[in-house]
């Protein structure tokens, strides 16, 4: 369902977007089975301390709660979605992340990928997420476990995500490679390369 912006809203509508009601499902690929015995989330790359954990391990990190508006390049945003999951803060200073390390890689399922500078992901609101409306994050949108990026095209959150990797040099992801924007910021409206 899509709806004029009422004033109240324009300050917090992106140039180019609606407001969505429901939550549309984009991805590539098939939602993957989830098996919790033998799922992984490792921290890897320009880090003094890569890590791993189980799905045990994983649901006892620190939970930090965040609402907040989503934007998708396909012009659709949703306001006011409520996540709780692990903090990226929190993995950055558990994996002891290298001075020179700049960029961040989310990898998820069918070798999907997005990059983001550091400085993006050392804010507050970016999450690995396992909770949605105070539920188990559906499969559909990326559960067990999704990074959350709500300052970037919601194409940077990856799904199923299993693996961030910190590195000192980028590395555009999947959409980034196909003719999207580096940067994604959508007050920018940076959808994609000219
Ligand atoms: N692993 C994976 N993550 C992904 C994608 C994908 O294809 N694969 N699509 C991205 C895009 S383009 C969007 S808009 C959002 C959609 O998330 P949703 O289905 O929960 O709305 O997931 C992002 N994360
Ligand atoms: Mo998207």
């Amino acid at each position: 369902m899509t709806r004029q912006a009422p004033p109240v809203w324009r300050d917090r509508l992106p140039p180019g977007q609606y407001v969505a009601r429901d939550f549309p499902v984009l991805h590539v690929g098939d939602v993957p089975a989830f098996d919790p015995a033998s799922w992984r989330f490792r921290v890897t790359g320009a880090v003094a301390a890569p890590l791993e954990y189980t799905w045990d391990e994983f649901q006892r990190l620190p939970v930090h709660e965040v609402t907040a508006d989503i934007h998708c390049v396909t012009r659709w945003s949703k306001f006011d979605t409520r996540w709780a999951g692990v903090p990226l803060r929190y993995l950055i200073a558990a994996a002891r992340v290298r001075p020179e390390a700049r960029y961040v890689v989310s990898r998820g399922a069918h070798g999907y990928s997005a990059n983001l500078p550091l400085d993006v992901v050392t804010s507050g609101d970016v999450l690995l997420a396992h909770t949605y409306e105070g539920k188990p994050l559906e499969p559909v949108h990326g559960g067990p476990v999704r990074m959350l990026v709500p300052s970037r095209y919601f194409w940077k959150s990856t799904k199923w995500c299993t693996e961030i990797e910190f590195r000192i040099d980028d590395e555009p992801g999947f959409w980034e490679t196909r003719g999207y924007h580096n940067d994604a910021d959508p007050w920018r409206e940076e959808r994609y390369w000219e």
